[in-house]
């Protein structure tokens, strides 16, 4: 069997999961919410990187049932999460290109309203790729997303294009700076993260330092004033009844 046919029936199995990453709030010293993660656990095929799959669900169409399923169960993980605990978490779930369709606004309204939830609990991740699209549909997918009161992230920021006027231009709020400016794998890595945070700052937009895995990188982004943070050190990607057992309380 191909992978593609592994995924149809992973989708009507239902043996897709959710993993969340805590993303912290440095300046209220406390958890925001979460990147919700997906992860397959196959029985023939061992654990399957989204790294693999989902490249093939862009390529095939599979991204636009499959990313309808991620956007269903995050939100009944908030509402979950709500009624058990008073919690309301922020939610950040990645969206490929595929899926910026002129149907997109429509359907996650319907999953918001359904679950009872806040539209700003719920942020959406783009890359730079994806966002710099020329196509009118996705750029009017981005300004229904926008309406709805959601907020998208410009994810892995630095890596693609990093057309610094499209942080005007696009309907943005936060941006995350990609983990290997954390990592310090680029020349001049630290003059990028200090001149990103004052660019963001500058431009009112919010700025997380994704990639974080040790104190002394997370006592240096304090440092340089970002709003937030994501990484190994602050806690892996957890299934939630993990985080539940741990009660939510990572640091
Ligand atoms: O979680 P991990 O580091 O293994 O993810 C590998 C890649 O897969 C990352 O680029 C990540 O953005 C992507 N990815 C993980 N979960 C999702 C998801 O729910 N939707 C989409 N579109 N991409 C995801
Ligand atoms: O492309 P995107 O930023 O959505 O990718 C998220 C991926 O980054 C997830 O698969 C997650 O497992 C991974 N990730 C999250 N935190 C860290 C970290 O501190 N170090 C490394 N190496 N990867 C991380
Ligand atoms: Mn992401
Ligand atoms: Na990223």
């Amino acid at each position: 069997m191909t992978l593609r046919h592994h995924m149809t029936m992973a989708l009507e199995e239902d043996a897709f999961e959710l993993y969340y990453q805590p993303i912290i709030d440095l300046k209220k010293r406390d958890l925001k919410g979460f990147e919700a993660l997906i992860r397959w656990h196959n029985e023939e095929l061992g654990h399957v990187s989204p790294a693999e799959f989902i490249p093939l669900a862009e390529e095939t169409g599979q991204i636009v049932p499959l990313g309808h399923w991620i956007l269903k169960t995050a939100c009944k993980q908030l509402a979950d999460w709500r009624k058990k605990y008073d919690q309301n978490f922020v939610m950040s779930i990645n969206l490929s290109r595929a899926q910026l369709q002129s149907s997109l606004a429509h359907s996650i309204e319907q999953v918001i309203q359904e679950n009872d939830i806040d539209p700003k609990q719920l942020a959406l991740e783009l890359t730079e790729s994806t966002m710099l699209q020329e196509h009118d549909e996705a750029k009017q997918c981005l300004k229904d997303l926008d309406a709805l009161g959601i907020e998208l992230y410009l994810d892995d920021f630095g890596t693609g294009y990093s057309s610094l006027s499209q942080l005007q231009d696009l309907p943005i709020s936060t941006v995350k700076l990609d983990r290997s400016f954390v990592q310090g794998e680029h020349k001049g890595s630290q003059a990028i993260i200090e001149a990103t945070q004052a660019i963001c700052e500058k431009l009112d937009l919010k700025v997380v330092a994704e990639g974080v895995e040790t104190l002394s990188q997370l006592k240096y982004l304090q440092a340089c004033n970002f709003d937030f943070c994501q990484g190994f050190y602050l806690g892996r990607p957890l299934p939630s009844y993990e985080l539940e057992a741990r009660n939510f309380s990572l640091l």
